[in-house]
């Protein structure tokens, strides 16, 4: 079988798959260089046999049609981020088992040093010769893993969620259905690629309707905003902190200038908010701003999207919706049964988006499963027949600008350097970013801590949304008769 995704870019031909500020490519370009990043990559192997390739590159078209070319020649894509430091990209291409990193000019000096520590291959996408004889690409079962993206559990280091080419095709499908994507569209992708938000809702959702993603290489409010006057834009999608962030913008804008970019987002037909919950407070203004009633939905990496709110008809605020097509969702209590309308029940989902496994964790695979419903953590009630998110069964899952971030792992971390005899991690409640990394830190005897010099080398650790950004020193952690930290308690210290 070859991969629907990208057979059906064959349809679209001279349409304009990819705009970036650098120039617009259509998609017979993707296609014949993904062909070629695919050849490069097999070299003379006629299967790629799902050998895992980590990339490193920026959000542009080298980064697609690199992702499509591992695809083609049956590996499995494992993204990188641009802004993490090297230990989170080495443990990713540690964990993943990555035979080959794909990168550029510009982050080499970063990915040198990995490749040498993990005896793993680099080749330079600049590199890839354009006239290479090899055999034909390989025919691919649907069930072939196609990525691994890495996600923070509450245990330990972050796992590496891995998804087949069917898993992929159906996240896809059932967002173009029931948002009615179309030839026409045109979406702007600010996002970073290595989280489904952006690879599966907004890139290939676009690439499989023939549509145009337009990407920029990072989020700049005022450059969103120009983006919105400028382009044909008729979609946007991302997350609340991003809303949040545009709307002070607007806000910090003299009225000629607010009245010009409201006036641009006439020009869409739909907003999305997802990743993390939405503020009614964020939604009622972008309304005021915009004139738009963004759509909200609910997804996690391990199972693409699940909930949505209708794109025809009333959308709720504060709720996520029912399920998209294709999708099963219950809610289940404690003991494992599903409970009524009006009771708060565990989110799982069946149904062929939900991933295949954690990468080489089988136990953590089997224990996130109950009778082949995939356990989500997040809890929710149904009302009236659509669902309204309430939280998480876990203190230790924060999440902090749309990225999900693990209190363990980042104590785990914090706790290797010098000064700290221990500490404890929670998030707080902070308008912009949903939730901040807060830490009570405490200090060995006779420390002269300087916070700013602790947070410059926790930056070295960890990606900047996991870097604390509120702290308190105690003398003592409050703990409970288990002696687990007791995290409820120490929010209040913040
Ligand atoms: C960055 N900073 C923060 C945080 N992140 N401070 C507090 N909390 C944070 N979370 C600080 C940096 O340290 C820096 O400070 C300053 O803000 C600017 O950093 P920068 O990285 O440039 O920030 P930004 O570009 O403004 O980033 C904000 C952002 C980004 C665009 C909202 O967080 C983002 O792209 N979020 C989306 C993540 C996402 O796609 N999640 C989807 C995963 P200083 O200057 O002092 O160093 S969830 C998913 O995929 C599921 C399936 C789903 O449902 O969608
Ligand atoms: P991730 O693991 O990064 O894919 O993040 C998935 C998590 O984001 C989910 O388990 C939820 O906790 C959260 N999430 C996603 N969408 C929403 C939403 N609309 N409202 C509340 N939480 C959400």
């Amino acid at each position: 079988m070859t991969i629907h995704l990208i057979e059906r870019a064959k349809k679209f031909q001279e349409r304009t798959a990819i705009l970036t500020p650098k120039g617009s490519f259509s998609y017979s370009d993707l296609f014949q260089q993904s062909e070629q990043v695919a050849k490069n990559l097999l070299h003379s192997s006629p299967d790629l046999k799902e050998k895992r390739v980590a990339f490193l590159l920026p959000s542009d078209f080298s980064h697609v049609k690199v992702q499509w070319g591992i695809w083609r020649a049956g590996g499995i894509a494992v993204p990188l981020c641009t802004s993490h430091p090297v230990p989170e990209l080495e443990y990713i291409v540690q964990n993943s088992g990555a035979s080959t990193i794909v990168t550029n000019n510009d982050f080499i000096e970063i990915i040198k040093p990995i490749a040498e520590r993990t005896r793993t291959q680099i080749m330079l996408e600049s590199s890839f010769c354009t006239q290479i004889n090899s055999p034909e690409l390989p025919l691919l079962s649907s069930k072939r893993r196609a990525m691994i993206l890495y996600t923070s559990g509450t245990t330990g280091r972050p796992k590496g969620v891995t998804s087949t080419h069917k898993n992929i095709q159906s996240q896809i499908e059932t967002l173009v259905k029931a948002w009615k994507w179309k030839q026409d569209d045109c979406i702007l992708q600010i996002l970073p690629l290595h989280h489904v938000h952006g690879i599966i809702n907004i890139l290939n959702c676009a690439l499989w309707s023939g549509a145009t993603c337009e990407m920029l290489l990072n989020f700049n409010s005022k450059v969103v905003w120009q983006h919105f006057v400028q382009s044909n834009l008729t979609l946007f999608m991302a997350v609340p902190t991003i809303y949040s962030k545009l709307i002070s913008t607007w806000e910090e804008s003299p009225p000629e200038q607010q009245q010009f970019w409201s006036k641009a987002c006439s020009k869409m037909r739909l907003m999305v908010s997802g990743s993390a919950a939405l503020p009614v407070q964020t939604l009622e203004k972008w309304k005021r701003i915009s004139g738009h009633f963004l759509l909200e939905r609910y997804g996690m990496t391990e199972i693409g999207m699940a909930l949505s709110n209708p794109l025809e008809g009333k959308r709720v605020p504060g709720y996520v919706g029912s399920p998209l097509p294709g999708v099963k969702v219950r809610l289940v209590n404690e003991n494992g049964h599903v409970v009524e309308p009006g009771i708060p029940g565990e989110i799982q989902v069946k149904g062929p988006n939900v991933f295949s496994e954690y990468w080489q964790r089988p136990k953590e695979t089997e224990k996130s499963f109950q009778q082949g419903w995939f356990k989500t953590g997040d809890v929710a009630i149904l009302e009236n027949g659509i669902y309204k998110i309430l939280g998480r069964n876990s203190v230790d899952i924060i999440k902090s600008g749309g990225y999900k971030v693990s209190a363990l792992e980042i104590e785990g971390i914090l706790q290797t350097h010098r000064d700290i005899k221990e500490c404890a991690v929670i998030g707080i409640p902070d308008p912009e970013w949903g939730e901040s990394v807060a830490v009570a830190l405490v200090l060995k005897t006779k420390t002269v801590f300087q916070w700013d010099t602790f947070r410059k080398w926790a930056k070295s650790q960890l990606a900047p949304y996991k870097v604390p950004v509120h702290h308190i020193q105690m003398k003592i952690l409050p703990r409970n008769a288990m002696g687990k930290v007791n995290k409820a308690k120490l929010a209040n210290n913040f």
